[in-house]
Protein backbone atom coordinates (compact mmCIF):
# COMPACT_ATOMS: atom_id res chain seq x y z
CA UNK A 1 0.00 0.00 0.00
CA UNK A 2 1.48 3.60 -0.80
CA UNK A 3 0.75 5.68 -3.51
CA UNK A 4 -1.89 4.21 -5.74
CA UNK A 5 -2.75 5.18 -9.50
CA UNK A 6 -5.76 6.52 -9.56
CA UNK A 7 -8.08 8.68 -11.89
CA UNK A 8 -10.45 10.63 -9.32
CA UNK A 9 -9.17 13.66 -8.41
CA UNK A 10 -10.34 13.20 -4.68
CA UNK A 11 -8.51 9.19 -4.62
CA UNK A 12 -5.53 11.35 -6.13
CA UNK A 13 -5.44 13.85 -3.82
CA UNK A 14 -5.55 11.62 -0.77
CA UNK A 15 -2.60 9.09 -2.61
CA UNK A 16 -0.52 12.45 -2.42
CA UNK A 17 -1.88 13.70 1.21
CA UNK A 18 -1.51 9.95 2.68
CA UNK A 19 1.98 8.99 1.10
CA UNK A 20 4.08 9.88 3.98
CA UNK A 21 1.43 8.21 6.38
CA UNK A 22 1.63 4.61 4.69
CA UNK A 23 5.28 4.94 4.29
CA UNK A 24 5.32 5.69 7.97
CA UNK A 25 3.67 2.77 9.02
CA UNK A 26 3.85 3.57 13.16
CA UNK A 27 2.58 5.98 15.38
CA UNK A 28 2.00 6.90 19.17
CA UNK A 29 -1.46 6.81 20.55
CA UNK A 30 -1.20 9.14 23.66
CA UNK A 31 -4.68 8.88 26.63
CA UNK A 32 -3.90 11.71 28.94
CA UNK A 33 -6.20 13.51 30.93
CA UNK A 34 -8.10 13.87 34.64
CA UNK A 35 -8.74 10.52 34.33
CA UNK A 36 -5.15 9.50 34.55
CA UNK A 37 -5.16 11.04 38.84
CA UNK A 38 -7.33 7.78 39.45
CA UNK A 39 -5.44 5.29 37.45
CA UNK A 40 -8.52 3.08 36.60
CA UNK A 41 -9.10 3.33 32.78
CA UNK A 42 -10.21 6.73 30.82
CA UNK A 43 -13.97 5.24 31.52
CA UNK A 44 -13.84 5.42 35.69
CA UNK A 45 -16.22 8.44 35.32
CA UNK A 46 -19.07 6.15 33.56
CA UNK A 47 -17.84 2.72 34.99
CA UNK A 48 -17.77 4.12 38.52
CA UNK A 49 -20.73 6.26 37.60
CA UNK A 50 -18.76 9.52 39.23
CA UNK A 51 -20.99 12.26 39.56
CA UNK A 52 -19.99 15.19 37.11
CA UNK A 53 -19.86 17.60 40.20
CA UNK A 54 -17.59 15.02 42.40
CA UNK A 55 -15.49 14.64 39.39
CA UNK A 56 -14.79 17.85 38.31
CA UNK A 57 -12.34 18.41 41.45
CA UNK A 58 -10.04 16.75 39.44
CA UNK A 59 -9.57 19.35 36.95
CA UNK A 60 -8.32 21.67 40.55
CA UNK A 61 -5.81 18.71 41.32
CA UNK A 62 -4.11 17.81 38.26
CA UNK A 63 -0.65 18.90 38.26
CA UNK A 64 1.55 17.57 35.57
CA UNK A 65 5.72 18.16 35.58
CA UNK A 66 6.72 20.30 33.02
CA UNK A 67 6.58 19.55 29.35
CA UNK A 68 6.07 15.45 29.50
CA UNK A 69 5.21 15.78 26.04
CA UNK A 70 9.30 15.61 25.20
CA UNK A 71 9.37 12.61 26.74
CA UNK A 72 6.88 11.00 24.50
CA UNK A 73 7.90 12.72 22.01
CA UNK A 74 11.77 11.62 22.38
CA UNK A 75 10.64 7.95 23.06
CA UNK A 76 8.86 7.94 19.90
CA UNK A 77 11.22 8.73 18.04
CA UNK A 78 13.12 5.79 19.79
CA UNK A 79 11.03 3.61 19.32
CA UNK A 80 10.59 4.13 15.22
CA UNK A 81 7.32 6.08 15.12
CA UNK A 82 6.88 8.70 12.48
CA UNK A 83 3.79 10.57 13.67
CA UNK A 84 1.54 10.99 17.46
CA UNK A 85 -1.78 11.21 17.82
CA UNK A 86 -2.97 13.06 21.39
CA UNK A 87 -6.65 13.15 23.57
CA UNK A 88 -7.25 16.89 23.19
CA UNK A 89 -10.31 16.39 24.85
CA UNK A 90 -11.94 12.81 26.25
CA UNK A 91 -15.27 11.61 26.81
CA UNK A 92 -15.21 13.57 30.49
CA UNK A 93 -14.97 17.01 28.43
CA UNK A 94 -12.16 18.36 30.01
CA UNK A 95 -10.37 20.33 27.12
CA UNK A 96 -6.16 19.95 27.03
CA UNK A 97 -5.76 23.35 25.02
CA UNK A 98 -6.60 27.29 25.54
CA UNK A 99 -10.46 26.85 24.27
CA UNK A 100 -12.84 29.72 24.26
CA UNK A 101 -15.62 27.06 24.54
CA UNK A 102 -15.98 26.10 27.98
CA UNK A 103 -13.31 27.10 30.93
CA UNK A 104 -13.30 23.35 31.86
CA UNK A 105 -9.90 23.52 30.63
CA UNK A 106 -5.78 23.22 31.17
CA UNK A 107 -5.28 26.58 30.63
CA UNK A 108 -8.36 27.84 33.33
CA UNK A 109 -8.09 25.21 35.53
CA UNK A 110 -5.49 22.64 37.23
CA UNK A 111 -2.14 22.43 34.59
CA UNK A 112 -2.85 26.50 34.42
CA UNK A 113 -1.30 25.84 30.95
CA UNK A 114 -1.94 24.79 27.78
CA UNK A 115 -1.23 20.81 27.06
CA UNK A 116 -1.74 20.81 23.51
CA UNK A 117 0.65 23.59 22.48
CA UNK A 118 3.46 21.62 24.47
CA UNK A 119 3.06 18.30 22.56
CA UNK A 120 2.49 19.80 18.85
CA UNK A 121 6.15 22.01 20.59
CA UNK A 122 7.70 18.38 21.37
CA UNK A 123 6.45 17.07 17.60
CA UNK A 124 8.27 19.23 15.74
CA UNK A 125 11.30 18.75 18.31
CA UNK A 126 11.60 15.60 17.27
CA UNK A 127 10.43 15.73 13.65
CA UNK A 128 6.93 13.62 14.30
CA UNK A 129 4.11 14.33 12.55
CA UNK A 130 0.92 15.92 14.30
CA UNK A 131 -2.53 14.04 15.36
CA UNK A 132 -5.04 15.49 17.54
CA UNK A 133 -7.67 12.75 19.06
CA UNK A 134 -11.25 14.62 19.76
CA UNK A 135 -14.03 12.80 21.74
CA UNK A 136 -17.33 13.89 19.66
CA UNK A 137 -19.12 12.41 22.66
CA UNK A 138 -18.80 14.42 25.98
CA UNK A 139 -20.07 13.43 29.20
CA UNK A 140 -19.27 16.91 31.42
CA UNK A 141 -20.92 19.76 28.50
CA UNK A 142 -24.76 19.72 29.52
CA UNK A 143 -26.30 19.49 25.96
CA UNK A 144 -23.77 16.05 25.80
CA UNK A 145 -26.94 13.89 26.23
CA UNK A 146 -29.76 15.68 25.14
CA UNK A 147 -28.52 16.71 21.81
CA UNK A 148 -30.01 13.74 21.03
CA UNK A 149 -33.59 14.80 21.70
CA UNK A 150 -33.90 18.29 21.72
CA UNK A 151 -33.18 20.05 18.69
CA UNK A 152 -31.91 23.37 20.37
CA UNK A 153 -29.30 21.22 22.66
CA UNK A 154 -27.96 19.57 18.88
CA UNK A 155 -27.53 22.68 17.97
CA UNK A 156 -26.12 24.28 20.94
CA UNK A 157 -23.46 20.96 21.52
CA UNK A 158 -23.02 21.20 17.35
CA UNK A 159 -21.67 24.55 17.76
CA UNK A 160 -19.43 24.15 20.58
CA UNK A 161 -17.88 21.01 18.65
CA UNK A 162 -17.52 22.24 15.55
CA UNK A 163 -16.12 25.59 17.56
CA UNK A 164 -13.64 23.15 19.54
CA UNK A 165 -12.15 21.60 15.95
CA UNK A 166 -11.88 25.24 14.82
CA UNK A 167 -9.80 26.12 17.26
CA UNK A 168 -7.75 23.05 17.03
CA UNK A 169 -7.17 23.47 13.08
CA UNK A 170 -6.18 26.83 13.56
CA UNK A 171 -4.30 27.59 16.50
CA UNK A 172 -1.17 25.23 16.46
CA UNK A 173 0.24 25.71 13.25
CA UNK A 174 0.35 22.48 10.61
CA UNK A 175 -1.82 19.25 11.87
CA UNK A 176 -1.42 16.59 10.10
CA UNK A 177 -3.98 13.74 11.48
CA UNK A 178 -7.50 14.72 13.14
CA UNK A 179 -9.00 11.34 14.75
CA UNK A 180 -12.20 11.80 15.76
CA UNK A 181 -13.90 9.10 18.49
CA UNK A 182 -17.37 8.23 19.61
CA UNK A 183 -19.56 9.50 17.66
CA UNK A 184 -22.62 8.91 20.53
CA UNK A 185 -25.39 10.14 20.76
CA UNK A 186 -26.68 11.28 17.24
CA UNK A 187 -27.04 9.06 15.14
CA UNK A 188 -26.20 10.44 11.48
CA UNK A 189 -23.89 12.48 10.19
CA UNK A 190 -26.09 15.07 9.22
CA UNK A 191 -27.21 15.51 12.56
CA UNK A 192 -23.43 15.97 13.71
CA UNK A 193 -23.00 17.79 10.51
CA UNK A 194 -19.94 16.38 9.32
CA UNK A 195 -19.03 17.08 6.33
CA UNK A 196 -19.67 20.44 7.38
CA UNK A 197 -16.87 20.06 9.91
CA UNK A 198 -14.43 18.29 8.12
CA UNK A 199 -14.87 20.29 4.96
CA UNK A 200 -13.79 23.37 7.62
CA UNK A 201 -10.96 21.39 9.05
CA UNK A 202 -9.79 20.64 5.47
CA UNK A 203 -10.09 24.44 4.08
CA UNK A 204 -8.20 25.31 7.54
CA UNK A 205 -5.51 22.61 7.30
CA UNK A 206 -5.61 21.95 3.16
CA UNK A 207 -3.11 18.37 3.66
CA UNK A 208 -4.88 16.94 6.75
CA UNK A 209 -5.41 13.24 7.03
CA UNK A 210 -8.87 12.59 8.51
CA UNK A 211 -10.13 8.95 10.02
CA UNK A 212 -13.57 7.36 9.90
CA UNK A 213 -15.06 7.73 13.88
CA UNK A 214 -17.85 10.79 12.87
CA UNK A 215 -19.55 8.50 10.73
CA UNK A 216 -18.02 9.37 7.22
CA UNK A 217 -15.62 7.35 5.95
CA UNK A 218 -12.79 9.90 4.87
CA UNK A 219 -9.41 8.96 4.46
CA UNK A 220 -8.93 5.90 6.41
CA UNK A 221 -10.37 3.09 8.50
CA UNK A 222 -10.00 2.30 12.46
CA UNK A 223 -10.06 -0.94 13.39
CA UNK A 224 -9.51 -0.99 17.60
CA UNK A 225 -7.50 -3.61 19.80
CA UNK A 226 -7.48 -6.36 16.60
CA UNK A 227 -5.50 -6.11 13.04
CA UNK A 228 -8.14 -6.88 10.29
CA UNK A 229 -7.06 -5.30 6.59
CA UNK A 230 -9.35 -3.22 5.05
CA UNK A 231 -10.73 -3.90 1.67
CA UNK A 232 -7.42 -3.45 -0.93
CA UNK A 233 -7.55 0.35 -1.77
CA UNK A 234 -8.64 1.51 1.22
CA UNK A 235 -6.18 2.94 3.83
CA UNK A 236 -6.32 1.25 7.55
CA UNK A 237 -4.91 1.73 11.03
CA UNK A 238 -5.09 -0.85 14.25
CA UNK A 239 -4.90 1.34 17.08
CA UNK A 240 -4.09 -0.75 20.14
CA UNK A 241 -3.35 -0.33 23.71
CA UNK A 242 -0.40 -1.37 25.53
CA UNK A 243 -2.21 -3.32 28.15
CA UNK A 244 -5.65 -2.75 27.78
CA UNK A 245 -6.63 0.49 29.20
CA UNK A 246 -6.23 3.25 26.95
CA UNK A 247 -5.45 5.76 30.27
CA UNK A 248 -3.01 5.20 32.66
CA UNK A 249 -4.18 2.04 34.52
CA UNK A 250 -1.36 -0.21 36.34
CA UNK A 251 -1.24 -3.80 35.32
CA UNK A 252 1.35 -6.85 35.77
CA UNK A 253 4.11 -6.90 33.15
CA UNK A 254 2.05 -9.99 31.75
CA UNK A 255 -0.60 -7.74 30.67
CA UNK A 256 1.81 -5.64 28.66
CA UNK A 257 2.71 -6.03 25.28
CA UNK A 258 6.00 -8.12 24.75
CA UNK A 259 8.17 -6.89 22.05
CA UNK A 260 7.66 -9.79 20.15
CA UNK A 261 3.80 -9.11 20.82
CA UNK A 262 4.83 -5.65 18.97
CA UNK A 263 6.77 -6.97 16.60
CA UNK A 264 3.96 -9.26 15.66
CA UNK A 265 1.61 -6.54 15.23
CA UNK A 266 4.06 -4.20 13.09
CA UNK A 267 4.50 -7.55 10.60
CA UNK A 268 0.66 -7.73 10.65
CA UNK A 269 0.07 -4.43 9.45
CA UNK A 270 2.84 -4.22 7.27
CA UNK A 271 1.63 -7.23 5.46
CA UNK A 272 -1.67 -5.82 5.18
CA UNK A 273 -0.49 -2.47 3.73
CA UNK A 274 -2.05 -0.46 7.19
CA UNK A 275 -0.64 1.37 9.74
CA UNK A 276 -0.09 0.60 13.74
CA UNK A 277 -1.24 3.53 16.34
CA UNK A 278 0.00 1.99 19.55
CA UNK A 279 -0.73 3.68 22.71
CA UNK A 280 0.79 4.96 26.00
CA UNK A 281 -1.30 6.22 28.72
CA UNK A 282 1.05 8.27 30.97
CA UNK A 283 0.97 8.85 34.81
CA UNK A 284 -0.83 11.87 36.13
CA UNK A 285 2.14 13.75 36.43
CA UNK A 286 2.95 13.07 32.23
CA UNK A 287 5.79 10.17 33.05
CA UNK A 288 5.50 7.43 30.56
CA UNK A 289 5.10 3.45 32.02
CA UNK A 290 8.20 1.89 32.33
CA UNK A 291 7.40 -1.06 30.54
CA UNK A 292 5.97 1.63 27.79
CA UNK A 293 9.50 2.87 27.90
CA UNK A 294 11.45 0.09 28.29
CA UNK A 295 9.67 -2.65 25.93
CA UNK A 296 9.04 1.00 23.31
CA UNK A 297 13.07 1.55 23.25
CA UNK A 298 13.75 -2.64 22.42
CA UNK A 299 11.71 -2.24 19.34
CA UNK A 300 13.29 1.09 18.49
CA UNK A 301 16.26 -0.84 18.06
CA UNK A 302 14.60 -3.53 16.58
CA UNK A 303 13.52 -1.51 13.91
CA UNK A 304 16.89 0.29 13.56
CA UNK A 305 18.09 -2.79 12.12
CA UNK A 306 15.58 -4.17 9.83
CA UNK A 307 13.04 -0.96 8.98
CA UNK A 308 13.07 -1.53 5.81
CA UNK A 309 11.11 -4.61 6.23
CA UNK A 310 8.59 -1.87 7.89
CA UNK A 311 8.44 1.35 6.25
CA UNK A 312 7.83 2.71 2.71
CA UNK A 313 6.01 1.58 0.01
CA UNK A 314 4.80 -1.88 0.62
CA UNK A 315 2.81 -4.18 -0.83
CA UNK A 316 0.38 -6.60 0.79
CA UNK A 317 0.75 -9.87 1.23
CA UNK A 318 -2.83 -11.44 0.70
CA UNK A 319 -3.41 -14.23 -1.28
CA UNK A 320 0.79 -14.24 -2.23
CA UNK A 321 2.05 -16.18 1.14
CA UNK A 322 0.47 -18.95 3.24
CA UNK A 323 1.37 -19.07 6.92
CA UNK A 324 4.62 -20.96 7.67
CA UNK A 325 5.30 -22.23 11.27
CA UNK A 326 8.79 -20.54 11.60
CA UNK A 327 7.60 -17.14 10.37
CA UNK A 328 5.83 -14.66 8.49
CA UNK A 329 6.09 -12.33 5.49
CA UNK A 330 6.11 -8.30 4.44
CA UNK A 331 6.49 -7.45 1.08
CA UNK A 332 8.20 -4.92 -1.42
CA UNK A 333 7.93 -6.12 -5.08
CA UNK A 334 10.46 -8.90 -5.65
CA UNK A 335 11.58 -9.18 -2.90
CA UNK A 336 9.86 -10.76 0.49
CA UNK A 337 11.15 -9.80 4.08
CA UNK A 338 10.99 -13.59 5.93
CA UNK A 339 10.53 -12.65 9.80
CA UNK A 340 11.62 -15.59 11.36
CA UNK A 341 10.32 -15.53 14.54
CA UNK A 342 11.07 -19.37 15.58
CA UNK A 343 14.58 -20.42 14.12
CA UNK A 344 14.66 -23.86 12.94
CA UNK A 345 18.50 -24.05 13.03
CA UNK A 346 21.48 -24.72 10.59
CA UNK A 347 18.73 -24.60 7.77
CA UNK A 348 15.24 -23.18 6.43
CA UNK A 349 13.34 -24.48 4.72
CA UNK A 350 10.02 -22.87 3.06
CA UNK A 351 8.09 -24.43 0.43
CA UNK A 352 5.93 -23.64 -2.21
CA UNK A 353 7.11 -21.09 -3.52
CA UNK A 354 6.40 -20.30 -7.40
CA UNK A 355 9.15 -17.36 -8.30
CA UNK A 356 13.39 -18.10 -8.42
CA UNK A 357 14.90 -16.77 -5.91
CA UNK A 358 18.16 -15.04 -6.94
CA UNK A 359 19.59 -13.97 -3.66
CA UNK A 360 19.03 -14.61 0.11
CA UNK A 361 20.51 -12.67 2.89
CA UNK A 362 20.41 -11.68 6.55
CA UNK A 363 18.38 -8.12 6.49
CA UNK A 364 20.35 -6.50 9.29
CA UNK A 365 23.86 -7.83 8.29
CA UNK A 366 23.81 -8.01 4.45
CA UNK A 367 25.25 -11.23 5.07
CA UNK A 368 24.48 -13.70 1.79
CA UNK A 369 23.46 -17.07 3.14
CA UNK A 370 23.18 -20.06 1.00
CA UNK A 371 20.25 -21.59 -0.83
CA UNK A 372 19.24 -24.68 -2.52
CA UNK A 373 15.60 -23.70 -4.53
CA UNK A 374 14.12 -27.14 -5.96
CA UNK A 375 10.61 -27.50 -8.03
CA UNK A 376 8.79 -26.48 -4.62
CA UNK A 377 11.10 -26.18 -1.84
CA UNK A 378 13.95 -23.84 -1.09
CA UNK A 379 16.19 -24.65 1.69
CA UNK A 380 18.26 -22.02 2.93
CA UNK A 381 21.41 -23.24 4.44
CA UNK A 382 24.62 -22.84 6.52
CA UNK A 383 22.39 -20.39 9.35
CA UNK A 384 23.80 -20.21 12.76
CA UNK A 385 22.13 -22.26 15.22
CA UNK A 386 20.08 -19.79 16.82
CA UNK A 387 18.48 -16.68 15.70
CA UNK A 388 20.47 -13.98 14.97
CA UNK A 389 18.53 -11.11 16.74
CA UNK A 390 19.44 -10.77 20.25
CA UNK A 391 16.75 -8.34 20.91
CA UNK A 392 13.47 -10.48 19.85
CA UNK A 393 14.87 -13.35 18.37
CA UNK A 394 12.72 -12.27 15.16
CA UNK A 395 15.53 -12.65 12.45
CA UNK A 396 14.58 -10.79 9.29
CA UNK A 397 15.27 -12.73 5.84
CA UNK A 398 15.48 -10.44 2.72
CA UNK A 399 14.73 -12.71 -0.48
CA UNK A 400 15.06 -11.81 -3.61
CA UNK A 401 13.09 -13.01 -6.52
CA UNK A 402 13.05 -12.74 -10.38
CA UNK A 403 9.28 -11.94 -10.09
CA UNK A 404 7.02 -10.77 -7.71
CA UNK A 405 7.01 -13.84 -5.48
CA UNK A 406 4.25 -16.44 -4.93
CA UNK A 407 3.90 -18.90 -2.50
CA UNK A 408 0.88 -21.90 -2.98
CA UNK A 409 0.96 -24.79 -0.54
CA UNK A 410 -2.63 -26.26 0.34
CA UNK A 411 -3.11 -29.10 2.18
CA UNK A 412 -1.61 -31.66 -0.14
CA UNK A 413 2.10 -33.08 0.22
CA UNK A 414 4.69 -34.19 -2.42
CA UNK A 415 3.19 -36.91 -3.75
CA UNK A 416 5.85 -39.77 -3.79
CA UNK A 417 6.49 -41.10 -7.27
O1 LIG B 1 -14.13 4.99 24.22
C1 LIG B 1 -12.93 5.25 23.53
C2 LIG B 1 -11.76 4.73 24.29
O2 LIG B 1 -11.71 5.33 25.55
C3 LIG B 1 -10.48 5.02 23.50
O3 LIG B 1 -10.30 6.43 23.36
C4 LIG B 1 -10.58 4.35 22.13
C5 LIG B 1 -9.35 4.65 21.30
O4 LIG B 1 -9.58 4.25 19.97
N1 LIG B 1 -11.76 4.85 21.43
C6 LIG B 1 -13.00 4.65 22.11
C7 LIG B 1 -13.41 3.19 22.10
O5 LIG B 1 -13.56 2.78 20.75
Amino acid sequence: MGTTQVSDPAAKDRAKRMKWWHEARFGMFVHWGLYSQLGRHEWVMNRERIPVREYEKLAHTWKPKPRPAREWAALAKQAGMKYMVMTTKHHEGFCLWDTKQTDYNAVKMGPKRDLVAEYVEACREFGLKIGFYYSLMDWHHPDGARCAKDEKARRRFVDFTHGCVRELMSNYGKIDILWYDVSWPLSSPELWESAKMTGMARALQPHLIVNNRAQLPEDFGTPEEHIRAAEPGRAWEACMTFNGSWGWQPAPPEDWHSVRSVLKMLREVTAGGGNLLLNIGPLPDGSVPDLARERLTAVGKWLAKNGEAVYGKVDRCDGRFEWMPTGQFTLKGKTAYYWCSRWPGAELAIGGLKSKLVKASFLESGKSIDFVQEKDRLILKGLPKSSPDKIAQVTVLKLEFATPPKQVLGAGCVVLK
